[in-house]
């Protein structure tokens, strides 16, 4: 066997200030797909997600509450690693920055830059938003009819904040930064124009410790600071492979990252700080940073206020996990912004799931069990139309591929479903059913060519489907393990393998209070 290539993804981690929503959900949901992918590609897979639980934002909401933020921690990180569970989320580590681990790889992160000369001592001025964590210039502010600052670019709260601080020299870093996103580093194209025409109006030294409260990691040599919660936040990529212990066969195996999956209002975070903190500490830098958009209710931006925030708990309950996965993977060109709504999600849950690839299954295998003792056929000779159909299965494989690597999820499950729409015409075309009294023997071919798109077709949608996949695979007697790994995409289903009696995959979503149509 050759050797298995690394492949290590991460999603950002969540403030655990409150209750996980669909937005959370979404990016769990892509990087666990595009994580899925890889690993049944034949890749050997490390996955981290996790709670970011220091920094200004807990501590206030835990005040708020009247709790500690560490118990405000504990209880919403729960929370977020039942959402993950409940969602099939394939992690190996769900890291919380307050683990034991974290500290030590966040303070040999900072000794580094500051042995690199990147680290001062000197006093912050300047508006902060709490909600963000962030630190905003003038420029980026503007005073509302309520007398109050706000953020330009994200509508928060500012406040003052003046206090002694220690900076790193972002500044140095604006060149190397430069270069850096011309290879690509930053994905979709449009948000690595937007990160590099903010590095090309120049960047100013960055803020890197808070000394007016204290939930943080506490800077080395200097306990009256902690670490502004950005620089341990994204430390935890390094944390969750053994860092400061360079030698753990983890980090020797999966560092530098090949994704960081990311909303895009954190771009800059991920595509500006965190490689400027990583050169300077003499670190490799992660191959790729992919910022994903928004999904909005209805046109509508979710918020707790206008109460339209959808819980991921009550739409897998209404829909269905998979339903769930699916919709979102290929509702929403994958890095745009999208819309969830009801209508939509039935749509695609009774066309393209319940009509298209579950109807295909529902007749085909059915006829199977029925008129050919529940065994995959033996094919006759192929027709041109047979070959042509599994000429087209077969050609989509390197096209999900394609699709896939590049996080186009959206493209790679257009291309199944154009294979699905023919394979159903092929299927209505070819007539089964009159050929079970005129020619048994064309029937078995076509039965066993329908069988076999379908078995490259759920292999390959796997990573989206997991669960449905899994049984519509069992449907066609392939069993766990190597069967169901992309490697075995060009091995043809086995006449005479016995298949179990068929069910329907896919139910249609019918309207609890519809009026019939
Ligand atoms: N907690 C941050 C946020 O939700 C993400 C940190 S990723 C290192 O914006």
């Amino acid at each position: 066997m050759t050797e298995q290539t690394p492949f290590y993804a991460t999603t950002a981690i969540s403030y655990p200030n409150g209750r996980p929503h669909i937005g959370h959900a979404y990016e769990a949901i892509a990087a666990d797909t595009l994580v899925r992918f890889k690993r049944l590609d034949g890749f050997e897979t490390r996955f981290q997600t996790g709670t970011d639980e220091h920094g200004q934002k807990m501590q206030q909401t835990a005040e708020k509450l009247g709790t500690t933020p560490r118990e405000l921690a504990d209880t919403n990180s729960a929370r977020f690693r039942e959402m993950d569970d409940e969602l099939e989320i394939s992690y190996d580590r769900f890291i919380r920055t307050t683990d034991a681990d974290h500290a030590a790889a966040s303070q040999e992160l900072w000794r580094r830059m500051e042995a690199n000369g990147d680290i001062y001592p000197d006093t912050y001025a300047g508006w902060y938003s709490v909600r963000d964590e962030a630190y905003y210039a003038e420029d980026e502010t503007e005073v509302r009819a309520d007398g109050q600052r706000y953020s330009i670019g994200t509508g928060t709260e500012l406040t003052w904040t003046e206090e002694e601080s220690y900076f790193f020299r972002l500044s140095r870093y604006q060149d190397r930064l430069l270069e850096l996103y011309r290879s690509g580093f930053v994905q979709p194209e449009t948000r690595s124009h937007e990160i590099a025409s903010f590095v090309e109006g120049g960047l100013q030294d960055l803020s890197i410790s808070r000394t007016t409260f204290d939930w943080g990691v506490p800077v080395p040599g200097n306990p009256d600071h902690v670490m502004y919660v950005w620089v341990d936040a994204l430390t935890n990529y390094l944390t969750g492979l053994g860092y400061p212990d360079t030698e753990n066969p983890l980090f020797q195996r999966f560092w530098p990252a090949d994704v960081h999956l990311i909303g895009k209002d954190i771009a800059r975070f991920h595509a500006v700080f965190w490689p400027a903190f990583l050169m300077s500490a003499g670190l490799e830098l992660p191959r790729k940073v992919f910022a994903h958009g928004f999904l909005f209710n209805q046109g509508e931006k979710m918020s707790k206020s206008v109460g339209n925030v959808i819980d991921p708990h009550a739409l897998i309950g209404e829909y269905g996990l998979d339903q769930l996965r699916f919709f979102l993977l290929r509702e929403v060109p994958f890095g745009q912004d999208g819309n969830y709504s009801h209508d939509a999600i039935v749509g695609r849950i009774n066309s393209d799931l319940a009509n298209d690839l579950g109807n295909l299954a529902q007749r085909s295998l059915s006829m199977v069990a029925k008129n050919l003792g529940g065994t995959v056929p033996e094919p006759g000779e192929l027709t041109v139309e047979d070959r042509a159909m599994l000429d087209e299965a077969r050609a989509v494989v390197a096209e999900y591929r394609t699709a896939f690597d590049a996080l186009a999820f959206h493209r790679g499950l257009e291309s199944v479903w154009r294979v699905i729409a023919s394979a159903n015409r092929y299927f209505t075309a070819q007539q089964p059913w009159v050929l079970r009294k005129t020619d048994p023997g064309r029937m078995a071919t076509v039965l066993y060519t329908t069988a076999e798109v379908l078995r490259i077709v759920a292999v390959l949608v796997q990573p989206v489907m997991p669960g449905a996949m899994a049984r519509l695979l069992d449907q066609l007697g392939q069993p766990e393990g190597p069967a169901r790994t992309f490697a075995a995409l060009d091995t043809p289903l086995a006449p005479g393998t016995p298949l179990p009696k068929p069910s329907g995959v896919f139910p249609r979503y019918e309207e609890p209070t519809a009026l019939a149509d």
